[in-house]
């Protein structure tokens, strides 16, 4: 991670070091915030967002899930971000827009507490190693269970939910692997502590439902959709824990983590221990997506003018 020079909060730029809060911020003790993760990428047409929009939605529903009223409208957080990359002179950027309660009463009622917002911006290169996204990462099934339904809200992604994918990150690492794979409270495959998880036997490719608690992954439709329109077949079930050891090739998908295949799980290669020829054309082709090299997927990126990309003036 590289430090940039700015960052925006509440409608103003503020030097990174100075982007800070009071230690009363509701969202520190409770939880109180909700997150996107974003990308933009270096691509022949100048810097682009990828599926900009569905992020800025998912930032608005999970807020909405949890009576968080943003006070900026989406395009007043799309400019913002825009502003944000430009006056930071990056050309290719990992966003983290923070929706959060700030500091006010103390106490469970978060009502009465503001709603703070900021956009911070960085370099950030491949989640799980440049390495690991050629040649796969080893995962481990973990003791956690991811969040269910019973007590929060999976589709939200919102901050205080991340305890969960915490415990199972360090965990995994703990044990020696790169990735941990929960499962959902009925012990059905759920997805990564933060990506989503697709399973591939006998030429079919299956990934779990919104009904196992996963996080509606913008990547996960992204790569659902790139897979149909290569033509395979993707089919959105439960999927049960064995099948990760039967599977010919298994691979997760994430902002941060792009598209990550596995090579191992629990100690098992999958498939014969390499990113196996499905993974690898789905690969591809989103790979090209977020790198502006596809024109059929040209609308999921929002580009963001620089002023050297602006059209010069006419007078
Ligand atoms: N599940 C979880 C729990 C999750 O956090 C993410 C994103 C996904 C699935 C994939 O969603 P999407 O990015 O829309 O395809 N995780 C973000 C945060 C990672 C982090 O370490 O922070 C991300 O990838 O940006």
């Amino acid at each position: 991670m590289k430090q940039a020079d700015l960052i925006w909060m509440n409608g103003e730029l503020v030097a990174w070091e100075d982007a800070k809060v009071h230690v009363l911020t509701h969202a520190l003790h409770y939880g109180t915030g909700v997150f996107e993760g974003v990308r933009a990428y270096d691509t022949p047409r100048g810097t682009a967002i990828f599926r900009h929009t569905e992020h800025i939605d998912r930032l608005f529903a999970s807020a909405g899930m949890y009576y968080m009223d943003i006070p900026f409208s989406k395009e007043e957080i799309r400019a913002a971000t825009h502003e944000t990359i430009v006056r930071n002179g990056l050309r290719s950027c990992y966003i983290r827009p923070l929706v959060f309660r700030g500091a006010g009463p103390m106490g469970l009622y978060p009502l009465d507490c503001p709603v703070d917002v900021t956009i911070a911006v960085w370099e950030w290169g491949a989640y799980l190693g440049d390495e690991g996204k050629q040649r796969g990462v080893r995962g481990k099934v973990s003791s956690w269970r991811r969040i269910s339904s019973d007590s929060v809200i999976p589709l939200a992604k919102a901050t205080g939910q991340y305890l969960n994918s915490v415990l199972a990150k360090v965990e995994a690492d703990k044990a020696g692997y790169e990735e941990a794979i929960l499962l959902d409270d009925r012990g059905m495959v759920c997805e990564g502590s933060g990506e989503n998880l697709f399973v591939i036997r006998d030429g079919v490719i299956v990934t779990p439902t919104y009904a196992s608690d996963v996080l509606g992954g913008i990547s996960r439709l992204s790569a659902i959709q790139i897979a149909r329109d290569l033509g395979y077949e993707v089919v959105p079930r439960d999927i049960a824990r064995g099948e990760l050891y039967l599977a010919d090739e298994v691979f997760m998908t994430g902002t941060a983590a792009e598209l990550t295949p596995l090579r191992e799980i629990d100690d098992r290669p999958v498939g014969d221990g390499r990113p196996g020829p499905i993974t690898l054309d789905v690969q591809r082709e989103f790979e090209d997506a977020l790198h502006g090299r596809s024109e059929r997927y040209a609308d999921w990126l929002d580009l963001v003018q620089t002023p050297s990309a602006a059209p010069a003036p006419t007078t």
